[in-house]
This record gives structure tokens, sequence and C-alpha cells, in this order.
């Protein structure tokens, strides 16, 4: 593909912040993709930007778009960004790190504008790049109700989890997301009703803001997901709120709990609400934790997925698989910011039939490349959110592409 011109600035995300976007004009066009960002991050994320900021970063890319200016790209297939990843690898030797989210952005302009080289869409690009066998939509994960880092509840109080999701299990996609959302207006009613309040804000990611225990909030999910026929599940996110010597503080309501009771607290909460997935449950170095809480659950086909645990790194995935700690995982592309790496979890996951949910982040952009890729690439389920025009966009494009082949 023949490159004119490149630009990188700064734009902002969902939650009013400083993020990345990326414009590349080709013979066939101009692309533009941008990087979301997340506020309950996993400690062992690459880092967003450059060590001085993202404006440094910014500055960075179009200097190294500027060489790429009247240049012919070769990317024929995903495994092509190698040529890229070379050359940028040179670059940051002599300028700097660019960083996670300006890697991920670059890399995904490119793909968008090389698919369209090859007259294909950004999903099938992916897909026909990695030869995965027949194309399936995954089904989406929606937060319906929110806690920790991503709300500011209710009267001074919210939960300590961070989502209260709900997971349609339906053949059509379409019917699925018109589930979570009729779902959602319902749970609104439950969720002013036990606040009792008028008004209910949305938090980070367009869930309901609520002042209600983890216990009382699950009862709340519960009632929806029996109203509705969905499946319930949980990020408990709990990295965000364990301390440094490894205990759970919960707020709400006020308990201590260490390792091992919060192994049984999970378990217990599995058992009685019957969850079908849990993102995070313990702290993101607690391999073993993982362990004995999976030991305890499989069997009932609960998903145990890690997040800030594994942050979509291949060497922490595979030491996740191999020790039993996770049977699902969270698949971010800015967590490790590298399309190619993402490739490598992939593949891993598929051939160790761990379950993969692509997701979005907490502060979100109008790029719905994620969409394509969680098709691309095979997920199984997307979370990305149920209301909102960042989430939206993300749904409604997952809900064009099953449209156009089924
Ligand atoms: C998570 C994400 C997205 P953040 O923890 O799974 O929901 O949150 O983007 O803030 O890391
Ligand atoms: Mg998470």
């Amino acid at each position: 593909m023949f490159i004119k011109k490149g630009l990188a600035r700064v734009i902002e995300n969902s939650r009013r912040e400083k993020t990345i976007e990326i414009s590349l004009k080709t013979l066939k066009g101009t692309f533009i993709a941008s990087a979301p960002s997340g506020k309950s991050k996993g400690k062992h994320e690459v880092a967003d930007y450059n060590e001085r900021g993202i404006v440094w970063s910014v500055k960075l890319i179009n200097q190294f778009l500027e060489k790429l200016t009247h240049k012919n790209l070769s990317i024929r297939r995903i495994q092509d960004l190698e040529i890229l990843d070379k050359s940028l690898h040179d670059f940051e030797h002599s300028f700097g790190k660019i960083g996670g989210n300006a890697r991920y952005t670059l890399e995904s302009v490119i793909l968008k504008a090389a698919a369209k080289e090859d007259r294909k869409e950004l999903w099938q690009f992916v897909h026909d790049s990695i030869g995965s066998g027949p194309v399936k939509m995954p089904m989406p994960v929606g937060n319906c109700i929110g806690g920790g880092l991503h709300s500011v509840g209710i009267k001074g109080k919210k939960p300590d989890f961070q989502e209260f999701l709900l997971i349609p299990n339906e053949k059509r996609f379409s019917t699925a997301v018109t589930k979570n959302i009729h779902a959602q207006n319902y749970a609104k009613k439950l969720v002013r009703r036990k606040n009792k309040v008028l008004f209910l804000k949305r938090n980070d990611e367009g869930a309901w803001n609520t002042g209600t225990t983890n216990e009382e909030t699950l009862d709340i999910l519960k009632e929806v997901a029996d109203k509705f026929n969905l499946r319930i599940g949980l990020d408990v996110a709990s990295s965000s709120f364990c301390n440094s010597q490894g205990y759970y503080p919960y707020k709400n309501k006020e308990l201590f709990r260490d390792r091992l009771e919060q192994v049984e607290y999970m378990k217990n909460l599995i058992e009685k609400y019957n969850l079908f997935y849990v993102e995070d449950p313990l702290n993101e170095e607690d391999f073993s934790g993982f362990k004995e809480l999976l030991a305890q659950v499989s069997g009932k086909k609960t998903l145990i997925a890690g997040d800030d645990l594994t942050t979509t790194n291949l060497k922490r995935v595979e030491r996740a698989v191999k020790a039993n700690s996770i049977n699902a995982v969270i698949i971010k592309p800015n967590q490790i910011g590298s399309l190619l790496e993402v490739m490598k979890v992939v593949d891993f996951c598929k051939k160790n039939k761990i379950k993969m949910i692509f997701s979005h982040r907490s502060g979100e952009t109008m790029d719905n490349a994620i969409a394509d890729y969680a098709i691309g690439f095979g997920a199984d389920f997307i979370k990305t959110g149920i209301y909102g025009p960042e989430r939206l966009v993300k749904l409604r494009r997952i809900m064009q592409i099953e449209k156009e082949i089924f």
C-alpha cells in the first residue's frame, strides 16, 4: 500500500481524557484509528505512552509517519506487521518508546488500510490471515450495574465489585444485544427502588450507579436475569481494592478478608447466584488463589477469567493456563500494545481451549475496530458495555457484520 500521508493527534475519550488518534491516507482512502484507556489497569500492562507523556508520543509517531510517507508498505496479512515492528524498533532505539496505546493505534490504522487494499473488511482480513475456520459471532458481555473504580455510587456508597454483567445465550448477536438493552432498562427500576432515588446516573461504562452492597446488587442482577433469561457474571476487579499485604478490605459492607476467605467468598457467590462468569476474583499476582477457586468450581462450567492477572501478555497467559488458574481470558489489545502479540495469545488460547473475551476499556472512543478484531480472531465473547455511543458503535458493527454474513 502506498502511503500518501499519516498524522497523529490528541483527542478526548468518553471520560474526556486525552488519547491518541492516527489518520492514514493511502491511494484507497483515509483511515482512522484511536486507542481507548483503562482506569482499573493491571500492573503488568505496558506503558500507554512515552515517559514524557502523550504529547511526546504523538510527536514521535508523527516523526515516524513522516519516514513512511511516499513509501510502499506490503501488508498482506496481519503477520506482515513484523515489517512495521522492525522499523519501529530501530526508530524507538534512537528516539525513545512511543508506548502501547500509540503502537496499537498505529498497527490498527495500518491494518484498516491494508484490509481495504485487499478489498476486505477488517475482520475478514484478520480472519483470513490466521486461517481460523468458520466465522462465528461472539456473545455480548454487558455491564448492567457498576461499582468500584468506574462508579461514583449513591450517597457515598457503592459496591466494591466493578461490574455486574449480563450475558445472553442466543443464536443471534442482534437478539442478544436487544435483550441486554431491555434488561438494563428493567434493572433501572429495581436499582432506583432499592436506592430510594428518582434519578440514576450512568457510570464510566454506561452501567447504573448504585449505593447497594455487592450482594444486594447481585440480588437485583439475578432478578433481572431471571426475567429475561440471561446468564450473569462479575468483574470483581479485585486488584483495585486488594491491599499491598494481600488482604481484601471491603467497604460495602465493611469487612476484611484474607486471600483464603476471598476464595471461599467467591466460591459461595458462584454457588448462591449461579454465576456464569467471574473476572479477576483474586489479586493480579495470586495465580494460586485463582487455581484454588477454579478447582472448586470446575464442573460447574463457570468461567474464571484473568484480566489484570494476564494483561494480554503471552507469558502471563501461559503461566495462568499451565497453573490451571483460568479457563477464560480477557483480551485488550492496548494492554500489550501490539496486535501481533494479540495474535500469539489467541493462538495459545485456541490450542488450550481457553475462552476469549475481547474487551473495550472504561475510557472509550468511537473506534469500532475491537468488534472486527473479536470476530476476526474468533472470540467467544465481547465485553463492550450495553449503552452509550462509544459502546453502541461496537455492538452495531457486529450486528452489521452478522447481517452481512448470516
Ligand atoms: C476491566 C476494564 C473494562 P478498565 O477492568 O475489565 O471494563 O476496565 O478499562 O478501566 O481497565
Ligand atoms: Mg476487568
